[in-house]
């Protein structure tokens, strides 16, 4: 083997940014490198992109199939792994039927796994019971951005932010989450664009901003509906827009009618005239771009959220050009392509309707097999239906729900309940550790495919090294599962051809091929005839959906809030140098010593009150478990709030979280729960879960 240098993609978050990987010529990676003429990252990688090597290291690696045996996994080989596993699924598909059993695809794989892993559930299980992380994530945007514009996606590109003259960031923290463009963003207000900042907690662009709105947690749609209410009564809106491009407007003015700023004071939390400002900034502003996140998708009211934000910028007439728009900051390097592939219960590759005969025929044909029929279970539906016994088998990637899902006891529980679990992964995670069979799955450095990033990029990666010990990328074992299933509807000889495949279902994409998306530094879907150098915004001329739908929402409370027995109320956030569970960039020696293993954050008056030190060791209580970590004091949160990152096992947050859910989306309020804390004696070291429950 040679050294050699690779252009790649991060794999980390949904910015997408340039990479060059370097290898040893020994299996290894040995440099990482900023792409500088990248679109979008132009040149800069945040620290989680710089220690992707650590992140797939072999040394961390899963290298061979396991077995469960008792309390221990032994090593088998692919061909008994297969066998067993497909007798095992075929056993449960004759005694319980299709909807018993289910696939969680990854939205840190490959659009070329994601296709194939729906196409697996769809074609080989007969299931819809197909889903991923984007359930607990933006699934409040496919379903309120479709309702109201006909497509659940950004609308606008990255480059708009220098081209605008307002920024508004509704419940996202990109300096820590969308780091490069968190970047890009101060770029911008330090050229002169105004930044406004709607978050419960003061976080790095808040400190930053010209107006932040600090409104109490869940209280989104409340503040936005006072947003239009001023807007409206002042004659701000766009009128010409409205009536051009627009259905609705009646309705929702005489909804917001009596929700002045004023009223909605005590709700919020915030002062009305502040609301003031903010709604006179944005809706008159020339160009003003909304850019949003888990703090508006994360809750009960998830999808009715997204609704008004797009109401919002419908009425000022900012969406269709650039600088405008309403982008959801979509979060992992590839849900974005994992929710167009169709790894979603309801819908086919390109959103196409499960549920319509039609879809299902053309499927059908296209695939030469039958197609499930009946409607499939979520992410949570599935786990819940494992419980009550409905639910038996699970093929799961790249995900760890163990600590990333909501109520961790009652996760636990239900993937002990299935009588099958299959898990493909990189490395040992807590899920895995759960699992009968476990199969070594292949990292982005060592497989080819695409990543769509949040603007709808669809982005080249290219293996720079051979995957270690006998680990396969992810639509090559499905593939092999299906073949010794006896099924011949995967049939790829390489990601090449499942992306031809995929392309040619797929209306947005039908105009994309390996060669044109190299040619490009990738394409922006839609990409067909009509657009075959791809769209950089959105909805110019029409929506997909004619005129758009301006629809009235209510605000609604959160489901648990704080109460006499557990009287402070706990968001989760996440924190610059780690991502997700953590299995990829707690790997790395640089970004674990940058933070301890677990944190709560709690200010300064109720340390006082409850004599919690700084980085003394607090319990953590709520109605579904408890935790113990240290303290944080800061005035980042208010009086009554505390927050704590979701990225480590040893002190999952997701212990305490609660799984109250949107009834559109099934979203559960991952951002909001009633908590008891209590300092413990400063000698005690705080007691890691995983280390007191029992493991299998
Ligand atoms: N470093 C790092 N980067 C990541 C990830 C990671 O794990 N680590 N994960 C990736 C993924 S999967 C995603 S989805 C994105 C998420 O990126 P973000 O959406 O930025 O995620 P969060 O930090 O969970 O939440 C965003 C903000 O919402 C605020 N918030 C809480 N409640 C409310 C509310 O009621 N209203 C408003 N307006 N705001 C509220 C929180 O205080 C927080 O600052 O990040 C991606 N990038
Ligand atoms: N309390 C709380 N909980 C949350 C959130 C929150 O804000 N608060 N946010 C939620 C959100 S937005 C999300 S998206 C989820 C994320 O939850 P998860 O998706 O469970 O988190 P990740 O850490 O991204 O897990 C991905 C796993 O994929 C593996 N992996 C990476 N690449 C590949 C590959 O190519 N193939 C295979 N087979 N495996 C691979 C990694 O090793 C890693 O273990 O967490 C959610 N949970
Ligand atoms: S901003 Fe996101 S995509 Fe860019 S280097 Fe950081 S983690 Fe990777
Ligand atoms: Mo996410």
């Amino acid at each position: 083997m040679h050294s050699r240098v690779v252009k790649t993609v991060c794999p980390f978050c949904g910015v997408g940014c340039g990479m060059y990987l370097t290898s040893d010529g020994q299996g290894n990676v040995c440099g990482v490198a900023p792409e500088q003429d990248h679109p979008i990252s132009l040149g800069k990688l945040c620290e989680k992109g710089w220690s992707s090597v650590y992140a797939i290291s072999p040394d961390n690696r899963i290298h061979h199939p396991l077995k469960r045996k008792r309390d221990r996994f032994v090593t088998i080989s692919w061909d008994q792994a297969l066998a067993e596993i497909s007798t095992f699924l075929q056993d449960i598909l004759e005694e319980s039927g299709p909807q018993a059993v289910g696939v969680i695809s990854s939205a840190r794989a490959t659009n070329e796994d994601n296709y194939a892993a729906q196409k697996f559930a769809r074609a080989v299980l007969k299931t819809n019971n197909v889903d991923h992380c984007a359930r607990i994530c933006h699934s409040p945007t496919v379903a309120g951005l479709k309702q109201v514009l006909g497509s659940g996606a950004m609308t606008n590109s990255t480059k708009d932010l220098f081209d605008t003259e307002v920024i508004v960031v509704f419940g996202a923290d990109p300096t820590e989450n969308h780091s490069v463009l968190g970047g890009q963003i101060i770029e911008a207000k330090l050229a002169g664009a105004t930044l406004i900042v709607v978050d419960p907690r003061v976080t790095r662009l808040a400190k930053l901003a010209d107006i932040h709105l600090q409104l109490k947690p869940g209280t989104n749609i409340a503040l936005i509906n006072a947003l239009l209410h001023e807007i409206i009564s002042n004659d701000w809106h766009d009128r010409d827009f409205i009536d051009n491009r627009c259905d609705g407007f009646y309705a929702l003015k005489s909804n917001v009618e009596k929700i002045t700023p004023e009223s909605v004071a005590e709700i919020t939390g915030v002062d009305g005239p502040l609301i003031r400002q903010a709604a006179e900034r944005y809706s008159r502003a020339n160009r003003a771009m909304i850019l949003y996140g888990m703090g508006i998708t994360q809750f009960v009211s998830g999808t009715n959220s997204v609704i008004a934000l797009a109401d919002l910028a419908l009425i000022c007439g900012h969406i269709g050009k650039p600088g405008t728009g309403i982008n959801p900051l979509r979060g992992q390097n590839n849900v974005q392509g994992a929710c167009d592939m169709g790894c979603l219960p309801n819908v086919y590759p390109g959103y196409q309707l499960a549920d319509e005969v039609d879809t299902q025929q053309w499927f059908a044909a296209a695939w030469g097999d039958d197609v499930a029929t009946a409607p499939g279970l979520t992410s949570l539906g599935m786990t819940k239906a494992a419980q009550a016994g409905d639910f038996r088998a699970q093929i799961l990637f790249g995900e760890d729900p163990v600590v990333t899902d909501p109520d961790q006891n009652h996760v636990r529980a239900a993937y002990k309940a299935m009588d099958l679990l299959v898990v493909a992964e990189l490395t040992m995670t807590e899920t895995a550790k759960l699992a009968d069979y476990i199969l070594p799955a292949a990292s982005f450095a060592e497989k080819a495919g695409t990543f769509t990033n949040c603007e709808r990029r669809v982005q080249r990666i290219n293996p720079v090294i051979p995957p270690p010990g006998e680990a396969m990328g992810d639509w090559q074992w499905l593939q092999a599962l299906a073949e010794a299933m006896g099924s011949r509807v995967l049939n790829w000889h390489s990601s090449e051809a499942v992306f031809d495949e995929m392309a040619s279902l797929t209306p947005s994409y039908q105009g994309m091929n390996y060669q044109n998306l190299d040619r490009n530094h990738g394409l922006q879907w839609p990409c067909n005839a009509n657009a075959p150098q791809g769209t950089a915004i959105l909805h110019q001329q029409q929506f997909p959906i004619g005129r758009a739908r301006l629809t009235p929402v209510h605000y609604v409370p959160i489901d648990e809030p704080a109460d006499e027995l557990f009287p402070l109320l706990l968001t989760t956030n996440r924190l610059h140098f780690h991502y997700g569970c953590g299995s990829m960039s707690r790997k790395s020696p640089l970004l674990e010593r940058e933070t301890p293993p677990g944190i709560l954050f709690i200010n300064p008056q109720d340390a006082s009150a409850l004599s919690i030190q700084l980085y003394g060791p607090v319990g953590v209580r709520s109605r579904r478990g408890y935790i113990e970590t240290r303290a944080m004091i800061t005035e980042d949160v208010q009086p009554g709030l505390v927050s704590m990152p979701y990225h480590f096992k040893e002190a999952p947050s997701n212990q305490l979280t609660n799984t109250a859910q949107d009834p559109v989306t099934k979203m559960p309020e991952l951002k909001a729960c009633a908590v008891a804390v209590i300092a413990l004696p400063v000698d005690h070291i705080p007691s890691a879960v995983w280390q007191l429950k029992e493991e299998p």
